[in-house]
């Protein structure tokens, strides 16, 4: 699938929209979910331009994938969330129709501070 660079995250990383920054670095955003599904939940994008995980995971150069990985690392840490200060999370990416993919820029939901549901339901 073609990147369309009008979805609203590639609008975000342009700084043409406002956002709620939890942490940056070169490869990578982290900010607050829109529309929270857990008292703490923050989307990362990478800052290249992929649609998915899987497309992510298959072009994305080392240092993006590190650059990524790094900072839902801190985001975890940030949020009290980590398994050294907290009680956990739950990181999920939707890709696709079947995985009900609204926003066509990958990106890591990191959810927590309480426990989750079940996943399917
Ligand atoms: P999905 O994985 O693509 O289905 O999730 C997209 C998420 O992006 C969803 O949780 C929205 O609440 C969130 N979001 C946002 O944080 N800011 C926005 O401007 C828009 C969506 I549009």
């Amino acid at each position: 699938m073609a990147y369309d660079d009008s979805n609203i995250f590639a609008r975000i990383l342009r700084g043409e929209i406002p956002n709620d920054t939890v942490a940056q670095n070169d490869h990578a955003l982290a900010f607050r979910d829109i529309n929270p599904k857990a008292p703490s939940h923050v989307l990362v994008i990478p800052r290249g331009a992929y649609v998915s995980f899987d497309d992510f995971a298959a072009n994305a150069s080392e240092a993006e994938i590190a650059g990524f990985m790094r900072l839902c690392a801190e985001v975890c840490a940030m949020e009290g969330l980590s398994l050294d200060r907290g009680e956990g999370f739950r990181a999920i990416t939707n890709a696709g129709s079947h995985g009900v993919q609204e926003v066509p820029h990958f990106h890591l939901h990191i959810l927590g501070g309480a426990v989750m549901g079940p996943m399917l339901g």
